[in-house]
């Protein structure tokens, strides 16, 4: 395990140019995309994110390691997104208003992606309106919303509030998730489900459109 590690010292160090070089010949060794993953990208960031709660990283630093390990998930792509699904439905992606942490969000993504979902990725900061506008314009089957902040949680339940004003919260189905979020959050907020990983997101995201949510044509 000696490129996992590797691997994990480097986003610590955001070193990007040494976590790119152990991603590639950890997949040379035929070590999994989702080992890489849970092991060397997503530990570090654990622990990037301890150091910050105890006052040893600061937000650069933070941001550093973020861009070292967004540079990893490029060279993964490939490997977690299998080639050939057909289309299982459109999903719009967004990280809430407010928020800009976007590594979990483009891991969702590409999950979905892989479980065969057209995905349009509204990017970061995303007001309520613009998913109701992926609804309206787009035809999004399903809206993923993604919080990494406790503060930007409630946006999650004005986007659901906008999409009944808009009278379209039946036509879509809403799915959260985001490191303090949880499943009774989503209930508490009237979500149609809650993924605690990328993994667990995309199942859901096939879950609810094989429970009679059609596709919409754009
Ligand atoms: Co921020 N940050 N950050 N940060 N940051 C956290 C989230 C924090 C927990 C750090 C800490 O204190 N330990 C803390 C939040 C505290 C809280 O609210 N409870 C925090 C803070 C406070 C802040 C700032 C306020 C700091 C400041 O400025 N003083 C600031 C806010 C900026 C803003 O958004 N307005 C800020 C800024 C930043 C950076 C810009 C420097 C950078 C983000 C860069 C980027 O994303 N491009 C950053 C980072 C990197 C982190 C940590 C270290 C790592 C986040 C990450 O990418 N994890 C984070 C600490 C931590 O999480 N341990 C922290 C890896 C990623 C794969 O995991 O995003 O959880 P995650 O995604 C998971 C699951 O949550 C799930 O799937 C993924 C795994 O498979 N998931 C979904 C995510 N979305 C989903 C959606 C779904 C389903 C599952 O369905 C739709």
């Amino acid at each position: 395990m000696e490129q996992i590690d590797t691997i994990y010292k480097a986003v610590l160090d955001g070193n990007t140019r040494e976590v790119q070089g152990g991603v590639e010949a950890a997949l040379k060794e035929k070590i999994t995309a989702d080992e890489i993953m849970q092991n060397g990208l997503i530990a570090a960031m654990k622990e990037v994110g301890r150091l910050f709660e105890e006052g040893e990283f600061f937000v650069p630093e933070m941001l550093i390691s973020a861009r070292a390990m967004q540079s990893a998930l490029v060279l993964l792509k490939p490997f977690l997104a299998a080639s050939g699904a057909k289309a299982a439905g459109r999903v719009a992606i967004g990280t809430v208003q407010g928020d800009l942490h976007d590594i979990g969000k483009n891991l969702v993504g590409m999950m979905l992606e892989g479980a065969g979902f057209e995905v349009i990725d509204l990017g970061t900061d995303v007001q309520p309106e613009n998913f109701v506008d992926a609804v309206e314009t787009k035809h999004a089957d399903i809206i993923a919303l993604s919080a990494l902040l406790t503060t930007t949680m409630p946006r999650m339940q004005e986007t659901i509030e906008a999409l009944k004003v808009a009278s379209l919260r039946d036509k879509v189905k809403v799915i959260i998730g985001g490191a303090p979020v949880t499943e009774t959050y989503a209930q508490q907020i009237g979500a149609d489900g809650y993924g605690p990983d990328a993994s667990a997101a995309s199942r859901l995201a096939t879950k609810l459109m094989s429970a009679g949510h059609a596709p919409e044509a754009a």
